[in-house]
């Protein structure tokens, strides 16, 4: 399986965050993609490549143009203030305030378009972040060629973003873009399983309404885990879209056999919707040591995991989101990988 990789990701680096009511290191940083490499490398996945240039059109197929130039100019409008350090909200949009005028100041947009202080925006941020929207998007157009599974190495995230809003240490919806770019490339249906211990409330958003892309999301329980008020079981898709969300929100020390058996069930619904293309949001925070979750999997598990996503036998792309274990997010994330190249999955889903 070959590995889309841009140095590029380093130009985004978050200053820090508030956690717990204290202001600490952010946990998305730039060490991550950097050790995931690394262990791509050492475990001798296939060739690194470096991602193509894509044009914005490409972008705002699953994003408000409005979000994107805002992403684009935020920062240097922070500085014409006479501001220094980071663009980030203070204030959000909220129940009772108008959500039909995008206000236009900057402080104003900051609040109407964000959704968490968790994600700020610092001068080159919008170079990293247009260059993990090409990784993506190069795995995309990788698969659609042939290949039958690509590792598009993201970074900063992306499930957390919507079609106008961004958080959660994501600016643009990466694998929505993916999953995007294979329908505009003549699959018919594709399916986004999303194993990130967050809920994917941006992808969920953008194909709400859509039978073309079923979204399947393993995750932290939304009424005690982040980023909360989306994610439910009750969500199963709206108009058109009915029948194509599925939700699997599991509580707070969730283990292998209770997460295995949501795999599972994610696995049989995809397998039932005989999807052309998989595009798989990869976070690896289900780890046990992960400093911000609370589930409990081990380095083993996401072998298995990877094995069991290649019983589906589709067309398949990886693509990177969270993870904070980051002495031990090169292995994990590899781990899901060659478990695919190795298959052996122990539970195997069956197709209809
Ligand atoms: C891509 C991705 O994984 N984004 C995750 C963003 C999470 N940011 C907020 C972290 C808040 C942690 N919640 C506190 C739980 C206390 N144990
Ligand atoms: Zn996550």
């Amino acid at each position: 399986m070959k590995t889309v990789y841009s140095a590029d990701h380093f130009l985004h680096r978050s200053p820090g965050e508030v956690y717990l009511g204290e202001y600490v290191p952010a946990f998305e940083k730039p060490e991550r993609a950097e050790l995931v490499l690394a262990r791509v490398r050492e475990v001798g996945l296939g060739e690194v490549i470096t991602p193509e240039v894509f044009p914005l059109s490409a972008i705002t197929r699953v994003h408000t143009p409005g979000l994107v130039e805002f992403l684009q100019g935020a920062h240097a409008q922070w500085v014409a203030m006479g501001r220094t350090g980071a663009a980030a909200p203070g204030t959000w949009m909220t129940r009772g305030m108008r959500q039909d005028r995008i206000p236009a100041g900057l402080d104003g947009r900051l609040a109407y378009y964000g959704f968490d202080c968790g994600t700020p925006i610092t001068q080159t941020t919008w170079t990293a972040v247009k260059s993990s929207a090409d990784v993506a998007l190069t795995g995309a157009a990788m698969l659609s060629a042939g290949a039958a599974s690509v590792f598009s190495l993201c970074r900063p995230p992306g499930h957390h973003a919507g079609s106008d809003h961004y958080g959660g240490y994501c600016f643009l919806n990466n694998a929505a873009i993916a999953a995007q770019k294979l329908r505009d490339d003549g699959a018919r249906r594709v399916a986004i399983l999303d194993i990130d211990y967050h809920h994917g409330n941006g992808t969920q958003q953008i194909f709400y309404t859509r039978e073309d892309v079923l979204f399947v999301s393993l995750h932290g329980h939304p009424d005690e885990e982040y980023p909360y008020l989306l994610g439910y079981e009750d969500e199963q898709g709206a108009g058109a879209g009915v029948g194509f969300n599925l939700n699997l929100p599991l509580n707070w020390g969730t283990d292998w056999a209770g997460w295995s058996g949501a795999l599972e069930t994610g696995l049989a619904r995809i397998a039932a919707y005989r999807a052309d293309a998989i595009v798989v949001s990869l976070g690896v925070d289900t780890y046990k040591d992960d400093p911000i979750s609370h589930f409990l999997l081990e380095h083993s598990h996401f072998s298995q995991i990877g094995a069991c996503i290649a019983s589906l036998g589709r067309p398949t792309l990886f693509v990177m989101e969270g993870g904070y274990a980051v002495a031990e997010i090169g292995i994990n994330a590899a781990n899901v990988l060659t478990g695919f190249e190795g298959a052996g999955c122990r539970a195997k889903p069956q197709p209809v």
